[in-house]
């Protein structure tokens, strides 16, 4: 397939000022009329042919300035429409298309849900709608006419604000009119057409400006739509008070549907939600969902300035609107929850997908040079990464010049597609700071490597921090250049005591900012030995080797006034524990002990302050982030072996404290998502868990309780949960009355699939298939996919990676069913596929030899084609 390369980019030849589309909605053949307003652009080459985008287009009619143009004038395929002779004045394009969204099983471009026609532009789908410069960079005025059926479909929504409807006289259509004022790329375009319930509400702009808000879903689902709305208001509020940004519409408008490959879209003016991130009720939501709903309702909210008003150039520069957007929802979700909880979560997220992604054959920079299908870059390096890159960007510079950049940024960059470079350029030119050094981490690819190395001199009374970077070759990269790395710094005494020591090169905000290979930095008066704790709050997305031993670590978990680096303290000796007892390195029953009775202590102390904090430090790294940490020849038998014997050991040494927080943290009152009272439930849970794995026999009594009388699903589910780890006949009956219970509500049933899917024991494959023939299932679904086969293959490490390679032939045979039907969601699931290099030799062969039958299969979309090859590479 044909590679894209940022260094070709060309201003587009052609721009199109004015689109006024009419839609003539029907299921099997509805009718699109173009009618592109369009000049040469100045800054293109001037005698340069038109050229549309399509893909799988059936054209119907092409005329140019009211005049049909006859079949020597133009040049159609299902991907293209040329006109070589295109006018060098100003013109009129008019371009009719047919469309059959019913068979649309891809789900870009115009395609049904439940019934109800929606569309999915970005990347590249308008062009599944019309020929059209389907390019972020060529910036129109819409106007949308649509057209249906009247009881079909009696909801009409398009971008921006309604400006006419009415009914088809003589017939039993109606349409409405939308007009678009904002210039936007065809990307951000929508529509939708259904019959759909709504619920609203009125929001005051901070200039006074009423807006209607509104979300619409399933009919009779309109009571799960409160907490959205409720967040989208929030989140309206926050951009003005914290960034100054103010919407700029009559109407926002969300619609939830069921087949979205995505979790959400920004359209202007029209956000189209996967429902799962809309709709919430105390029954069938936990609070982890009450939490995701937030923060995407914020995230494409946001967008609203952050990728709508200032879009991307081309689509190498995804990571200004994604990293940007992330980076403003995660600052939302901390001002609106808990920070120190919410930045363990979102490092949590970003080792587990992004350092894996970043460590794999698929790593790539979080702005790319290249790509074959821009669908296999909606990753968590552009996405995860990239918003680290922001928040370093403001660590180094401080709160009110990065606030200054920003707004700089909006002025000089609203009502154009721009470049990382025009953003950077912002804060270099409010702070006079070069930032081209700091630029490498949109360009170098791999987590970088922070090895540092601690000297004390108690006759001088300094502590000495010999520090050395280094990150190592990912594809397309054998080289690497030093990074820009801001460290967030602090020396801690073994007593607790503050410690009064100074150095010159930390900044006031306690940031030293490490960029060449190796550096050293010298503390004066230091009064004793100290414990150093290094990037403070996770300061930036690198990898740190500094061996202390587990009781200075131990130390910072009682002292650290850094709450992220308490949590990490407790994290890195649980870690070193599960490697050692994974690797078979002989481990000390008291270095066990050692630890649970830290862990005992440091809940007992922060259980009723902090509960969600200290459920946080009593999990343990995942299997997968083992894995991740041992890096080569894996065998996740052993890791799940060491991780269970770590949960009991820990069960068994904290049985009191677990057994007090489950009889204490229960919630009063009728349900909250709050995140006080999530916190509760989160340290009641996890002391479930852990209770569970020192003794099965209590640990399955509190489950059944708890799943018969808990109130809400964040408590079902977490029993459920814990119950899925004891096999037996009461584990079976709890799963089969669960699954009756939710038999009608396919977001619930998707946590059952998910659940199920990731017991870690020789049945789970046959399980698994066998859910595949379960009612709700469906292939063409992808939430359906996600949660059962997904699941599978990247929550059960030990069965994804059986030895025998079943599992590994079971998701290819799946990614081969689902890419006829939907490419991107096949291309997804492969990507499980990207740690086979780290698995012991007879995993790694079955995964290779998978991998390249799926390379040798025919007809192979070029999502899959990208992924399966660079995977190989
Ligand atoms: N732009 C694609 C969905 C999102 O990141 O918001
Ligand atoms: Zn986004």
């Amino acid at each position: 397939a044909q590679i894209v390369r940022l260094e070709d980019y060309q201003p587009s030849d052609f721009l199109i000022d004015r689109v006024e589309l009419d839609v003539r909605l029907h299921p099997t053949e509805t009718r699109v009329t173009a009618t592109l307003v369009m000049r040469p652009n100045p800054e293109g080459r001037s005698d340069a042919p038109l050229v549309l985008d399509g893909e799988e287009m059936n054209l119907k009619a092409v005329s140019l300035n009211g005049r049909t143009l006859t079949a020597e004038e133009f040049e159609a395929s299902p991907q293209s429409l040329t006109i070589a002779q295109a006018p060098r004045q100003p013109f009129t394009l008019t371009v009719e298309t047919e469309l059959n969204p019913t068979a649309n099983t891809k789900l870009m471009g115009l395609y049904r849900s439940s019934g109800n026609y929606c569309t999915q532009c970005e990347a590249e789908g308008f062009r599944r709608i019309t020929y059209f410069l389907d390019r972020p960079d060529v910036l129109s005025v819409y106007n949308t006419r649509i057209e249906a059926d009247r009881d079909d479909v009696p909801v009409l929504l398009g971008n921006g604000n309604r400006i006419e409807s009415g009914s088809i006289d003589g017939s039993d259509r109606h349409y409405a009119v939308w007009h678009d004022p904002h210039p936007k790329p065809s990307y951000l375009f929508a529509l939708v057409g259904g019959r759909l319930g709504r619920v609203s509400k009125t929001f005051t702009t901070m200039s006074g400006r009423e807006v209607e808000l509104a979300i619409y879903v399933e009919p009779g689902k309109e009571d799960r739509a409160d907490y959205a709305l409720d967040a989208l208001e929030r989140s309206m509020r926050w951009d003005e008070k914290i960034f100054g940004r103010e919407y700029d519409l009559d109407v926002f408008n969300i619609v939830a549907v069921s087949d979205f490959n995505m979790g959400a879209m920004e359209n202007k003016g029209l956000n189209i939600f996967n429902d799962k991130y809309v709709l919430a009720s105390p029954e069938t939501a936990t609070d982890t969902d009450y939490a995701h709903i937030e923060a995407i309702i914020a995230h494409e909210y946001f967008h609203n300035w952050t990728g709508n008003r200032v879009t991307c150039r081309d689509w190498f520069q995804l990571c200004l609107k994604e990293g940007l957007t992330v980076f403003r929802d995660q600052e939302f979700s901390s001002d609106e929850r808990s920070r120190p909880v919410h930045r363990i979560a979102e490092v949590k997220t970003l080792r587990a997908r992004q350092f894996l992604e970043d460590s794999s054959p698929l790593a790539h920079p979080v702005r790319p040079t290249q790509y074959r299908e821009i669908n296999n870059f909606y990753t968590a390096t552009v996405y995860e990464k990239g918003a680290e890159i922001v928040r370093m960007l403001k660590t180094i510079i401080g709160d009110d010049d990065f606030r200054r950049g920003m707004d700089l940024y909006f002025e000089r960059c609203d009502g154009t597609a721009a470049a990382v470079e025009d953003f950077l350029r912002a804060f270099a030119d409010v702070t006079g700071r070069d930032l081209s050094h700091f630029a490498r981490w949109y360009e170098q690819s791999g987590t970088p490597r922070v090895k540092v190395k601690g000297h004390y001199d108690p006759d001088a009374r300094t502590y000495r921090l010999d520090l050395a970077q280094s990150t190592p070759p990912t594809p397309g990269q054998a080289k690497k250049e030093a990074m820009a790395i801001p460290v967030a710094l602090g020396l801690v005494a073994h007593d607790g005591s503050a410690m009064s020591a100074s150095c010159d090169r930390v900044d006031q905000r306690g940031v030293f900012l490490f960029d060449k290979p190796e550096d050293s930095i010298t503390f004066t008066g230091v009064a004793s030995l100290p414990v150093p704790s290094l990037f403070r709050g996770f300061s930036a997305p690198v990898k740190l080797s500094l061996d202390l031993p587990n009781e200075e670590l131990l130390v910072l978990l009682r002292h650290d006034t850094d709450s992220f680096n308490r949590w990490q303290a407790a994290q890195s000796v649980a870690m070193r524990l599960l490697v050692y007892l994974s690797t078979g390195v002989e481990v000390a029953d008291e270095d066990i002990d050692a630890f649970s009775a830290a862990l005992c202590s440091f809940t007992d102390r922060n259980a009723q302050d902090d509960p969600a904090f200290a459920a946080l430090v009593v999990t343990l790294p995942s299997e997968a982030d083992v894995a991740q940490e041992i890096g080569q020849d894996v065998d996740p038998d052993a890791i799940h072996r060491a991780r269970s014997e770590m949960r009991r050991r820990i069960g068994q040494g904290c049985a009191k404290h677990l057994q007090r927080f489950y009889e204490t943290l229960t919630v009063s009152g009728p349900y909250s998502p709050d995140a006080a009272s999530a916190g509760r439930r989160a340290l009641r849970n996890a002391s479930l868990d852990l209770l569970a794995a020192a003794d099965p026999d209590t640990g399955e009594a509190l489950a059944v309780r708890q799943l018969e009388s808990a109130s809400n699903m964040t408590d079902r589910l977490a029993s459920l949960s814990v119950l899925t780890t004891l096999p037996g006949a009461v584990r079976e009956e709890a799963i089969a009355r669960f699954g009756d219970r939710y038999r009608n509500e396919p977001l619930v049933l998707d946590k059952w699939f998910t659940l199920q899917a990731a017991i870690p024991e020789d049945g789970t494959l046959e399980r698994v298939k066998a859910l595949m023939q379960h009612p709700a299932f469906s292939i063409a679904n992808p939430n359906r996919v996600r949660s059962l086969i997904g699941s599978f293959a990247m929550l059960n490490q030990v069965q994804f990676n059986r030895a025998d390679g079943a599992g590994y032939r079971f998701l290819a045979s799946i990614v081969l069913r689902a890419d006829e039907l939907n490419p991107q969601l096949a291309a997804r699931l492969l990507t499980a596929f990207s740690t086979w290099r780290m698995m012991e030799s007879t995993r790694r062969s079955h995964a290779e030899q998978v991998l390249r039958s799926i390379a040798q299969k025919p007809n192979l979309s070029r999502d899959v084609g990208d992924i399966v090859s660079r995977s190989l590479e």
